[in-house]
């Protein structure tokens, strides 16, 4: 049998992120480097606390609730803490958006050149039951003549200059753009770093799993319900397989590798959808197309909206192109009632 050597060239997430700042010559400044270093630890360290959770009596509640109404758990206070910690001591940070604090965080007296927005623990509701859960986030350059302010952060997902997530599952893999397509890296805990696992992550032009919340089937819209029907019944009788794990992470994790389409509609009942814009739509259109999909509202590209306020919501769908168009389509053909 033959020998596989182990690598021997191993592409940290450090050294990817030094390679990217390299590549970019006298422009860059190395301060996106350094805020990217504060996202890499804290991901190891929520990392240890997610797989260690049940052992040291960390699942379970917080006893309060965020700015969503949703009871927070422990972890989620924990994550939230390390990132706010991490970012602000990276120097680099001058504004910050998380999804369980209801006011922005303009750092006083920071030099930070960029904004950072994230949601420290999505899915957090599954934790109890072992369901993957994830960090995302997204970064902004603050505006020229900006000292940092609201403003920094109101502004459509197209802005970002990197966005990515952590995914805390069987393995820990942290997916990043910073404009120059996707690569994915994995934990490996017995040297403590990020190692290139996806380089060039490209998600298929067509898949064949859908990723929907069908117990909302009651109140969609006509196009959704429409375009859920021409997957599950389609002339060709050959459906598409559904798959919905309820971590947006995880179903997009899977969607960029698998390929297929995951959307979280507008309907009757929400009619901006259930996902944040900052910290859960922005990052993960911005991956999708990077990745080559498709990210869009139903009648129009998600990266294109503008935030009216820090926590607002967008409907989603993204994943493979030709399934994201499928749906533009049939929005195209109707008459929304707003
Ligand atoms: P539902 C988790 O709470 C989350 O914000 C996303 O991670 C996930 O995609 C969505 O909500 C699941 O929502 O209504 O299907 O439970």
């Amino acid at each position: 049998m033959d020998f596989e050597a182990p690598p021997t060239d191993l592409v940290t997430l450090t050294r990817h992120i030094l390679s990217q700042q390299l590549a970019l010559g006298e422009k860059a400044t190395g301060d996106l480097t350094l805020l990217l270093m504060g996202i890499q630890v804290t991901s190891k360290y929520i990392a240890s606390n997610v797989r260690k959770a049940r052992l040291i009596n960390l699942v379970g509640l917080a006893g309060a609730s965020n700015v969503q109404g949703e009871d927070q758990k422990k972890l989620d206070v924990l994550s939230n803490d390390i990132m706010v910690n991490a970012l602000s001591a990276s120097g680099k940070v001058g504004v910050m958006v998380s999804e369980e604090i209801d006011d922005a965080i303009i750092v006083k007296g920071s030099k930070g050149t960029y904004a950072c927005v994230f949601d420290p623990l999505d899915g957090s509701s599954n934790i109890d039951a072992g369901v993957n859960v994830g960090t995302i986030f997204g970064v902004y350059k603050i505006k020229e003549g900006s000292t940092g302010g609201i403003s920094d952060v109101l502004r459509p997902g197209k802005e970002m200059v990197a966005a990515g997530y952590t995914m805390y599952g069987s393995s820990c893999n942290l997916v990043l753009t910073t404009g120059n397509g996707v690569d994915g890296f994995t934990l490996d805990e017995s040297l403590g770093e990020f190692i290139l696992t996806h380089p060039d992550i490209r998600i298929p032009d067509r898949g064949k799993i859908y990723s929907f919340n069908e117990g909302n089937s009651l109140h969609f819209y006509p196009p959704t319900i429409d375009y859920l029907n021409s997957i599950k019944f389609p002339a060709n009788n050959k459906p598409y397989s559904a798959r919905y794990i309820g971590s947006m992470v995880a179903d997009v994790h899977r969607t960029l590798l698998y390929g297929g389409i995951f959307g979280y509609p507008d309907d009757k009942k929400s009619k901006d959808g259930k996902l944040r814009m900052l910290y859960e739509a922005f990052p993960m259109a911005f991956l999708t197309e990077q990745a080559g999909g498709a990210a869009i509202t139903g009648s129009q590209r998600i990266l294109d909206v503008i935030p009216k306020n820090i926590h607002g919501r967008c409907p989603v769908f993204l994943g493979s192109k030709d399934d994201v168009a499928d749906v533009q389509a049939l929005y195209a053909k109707w008459d929304s009632p707003d």
